[in-house]
């Protein structure tokens, strides 16, 4: 059941003539921008990052050599023109090499975190139907040879495996020979799906969001006017390099299609960052609340002057107004707030924007030709000022996710209009102010886990009977995962054991539940609870009515 290449996005033929029109859509590709900047901006350093222990800075010229070395050597293997490849690569200059090579070369990439394990590659391989990998020899102390053995045991259809560093028995990418020859003459159709990008997965596993050439450029050089990112500027990714949001709001994709450079933290410690910003004078970076305070707090007493730094940006998590005066007291820059998703609409606060704006919105759409419908529990629209659900529907936002039909008709109203699963306030002045959300996942400091995959795991451990997985409000991750356990009766599993499930389950370390409460029956109060989601919510509050 291969997919049909080149992968598609269904808009309507009135929209798609409607975001040509506009200018939106400007028919560039992923590989047309970067060889033009190749040109434009040779000389100019477009990635600094550590690869391995060393540090490298390459400049626009030879990260276009090595995309085109990258996109020969995925050819040369094999892969034919539309194949999925899976990849996961830390925050290291070859993640850019990588990505690029396999648009070069007319492949797919799939993008993972370097957290993810056996399941959820194998999840992602499978539902992207891939053929390859590409992955590490180690990051942040992890072997991810191994890794990959578990994988392809599991998914002998991942035929071919590729290695940054030392590759044993796979393919070496450092081995990988420029030939010319064998690049595609043409660049890719630019309404043609560009890649598959994960969702924060609110039910059950992560969907593969498909995003094309068009649309996601559209949302990266609209970003760049909003942020003020030009040739001058200096962003850090400092959030996993695969996350959408270091990505493309406006991310390192952003930076690279304004010709500026793109500097890569290892971590987002203070300890790893500050150094880097003050040697590299960042002028931009991304961050999520968690980490915003820390960083605020860590400016304080650091040996390192940050005073390069001229905007920073915090979303994937509410940032409470309280936070956002920390932030700015603490990093003494702009604080721009930013909403977005990996299915596409993202917002901003204006840098403009007032003060009050700024701490307490989350900003507003990218484009006018953002759609945004704030509707009640039946569907029907409400009037700014009033909280309700968020449907959206845009020139970069997705119309259907891969190969999912059970989601598509759950995710998405009849018009094609996206169900954000927000709760959130419209202002009058068409800010939008997250109030919360309609779908039960943890929002632990910007990583979003379905609370049903994780009780999934849970009820597979032989002595759990039950098992209701919710959030609960933390001071430092903004959210951390309770699990309820009913034990099957006379066996009690110790906390620390189901801890280790999680790891013999091969799933990212953020997924294991941060605190586990044994109960004998999920009580009184939630007997004849028709839902889990009831259920969750009156679990979720007795926990607190006890604290
Ligand atoms: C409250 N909730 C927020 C915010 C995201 C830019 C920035 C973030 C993401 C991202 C992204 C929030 N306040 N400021 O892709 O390009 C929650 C919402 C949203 C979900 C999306 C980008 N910013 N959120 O976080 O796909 O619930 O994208 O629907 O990981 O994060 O998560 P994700």
């Amino acid at each position: 059941s291969r997919h049909q290449y080149p992968l598609k996005q269904e808009w309507p033929a009135e929209l798609v003539q409607k975001y040509r029109e506009a200018g939106y859509w400007r028919g560039e590709t992923m590989t047309g921008f970067l060889r033009h900047n190749a040109s434009e901006f040779a000389e100019r350093i477009a990635i600094a990052g550590f690869s391995g222990d060393q540090w490298q800075r390459w400049t626009y010229a030879q990260l276009w050599n090595k995309v085109e070395t990258a996109a020969a050597g995925f050819l040369a293997l094999g892969l034919q023109p539309g194949d999925r490849v899976v990849v996961q690569i830390g925050n290291m200059p070859e993640f850019y090499s990588t990505v690029f090579g396999l648009f070069r070369a007319g492949l797919i990439p799939v993008y993972a975190l370097p957290a993810h394990r056996h399941t959820e590659i194998v999840h992602f391989a499978r539902k992207a139907e891939a053929s390859a990998y590409v992955t590490m020899q180690q990051y942040e102390q992890f072997d991810y040879r191994a890794l990959a053995r578990e994988v392809q045991a599991q998914c002998p259809a991942l035929e071919h495996v590729v290695i940054i560093g030392e590759a044993q028995e796979f393919h070496a990418f450092h081995g990988f020979k420029a030939q010319p020859g064998l690049l595609p003459t043409q660049d890719a159709d630019p309404q043609a799906v560009a890649f598959l990008q994960i969702s924060g997965g609110s039910t059950g596993l992560s969907k593969l969001i498909p995003r094309t050439h068009d649309d996601y450029i559209y949302s990266f050089r609209a970003s760049n006017e909003i942020c003020n990112i030009t040739e001058r500027s200096v962003y850090m990714v400092a959030l996993p390099a695969a996350h959408n949001f270091p990505m493309s709001s406006p991310g390192a994709f952003g930076a690279l299609y304004a010709g500026a450079a793109v500097v890569l933290s290892p971590n987002p410690s203070p300890e790893a960052a500050f150094p880097l910003i003050a040697q590299e004078q960042v002028t931009a970076v991304g961050l999520v609340p968690p980490l915003a305070l820390l960083w605020a707090q860590a400016a304080q007493s650091s040996a390192y002057a940050l005073t390069s730094l001229q905007v920073v940006q915090v979303g994937g998590a509410k940032l409470t107004p309280e936070a956002a005066r920390r932030v700015i007291g603490g990093l003494q820059c702009q604080l721009q707030q930013v909403f977005g998703m990996a299915e596409g609409l993202v917002n901003y606060t204006r840098l403009n924007d007032s003060e009050e704006t700024i701490i307490g919105t989350q900003g507003r759409p990218i484009s006018p030709g953002d759609e945004i419908l704030v509707v009640d529990d039946h569907g029907h629209p409400l009037d700014s000022g009033k909280t309700g659900y968020l449907l959206t529907r845009g020139p970069y936002t997705l119309r259907a996710y891969h190969n999912d039909d059970a989601a598509n008709a759950r995710s998405f109203t009849e018009d094609g209009f996206y169900r954000t699963g927000d709760v959130v306030l419209r202002t009058a002045e068409g800010y939008l102010i997250v109030q919360g959300r309609a779908t039960d996942h943890i929002n632990r400091a910007g990583e979003k886990i379905s609370a049903e995959e994780i009780e999934d795991h849970l009820l597979a451990h032989p002595q759990v009977f039950d098992a209701t997985v919710v959030s609960v409000p933390d001071e430092f991750l903004g959210e951390r995962s309770c699990a309820f356990i009913i034990a099957k009766a006379g066996e009690q599993p110790r906390a620390i054991e189901l801890k280790q499930w999680f790891k013999t389950r091969g799933v990212a370390a953020f997924k294991i539940p941060d605190q586990i409460v044994f109960v004998d029956s999920f009580g009184t109060t939630a007997v004849g609870k028709t839902s889990r989601k009831e259920l969750r919510a009156t679990l979720r509050q007795n926990l607190l009515d006890a604290e």
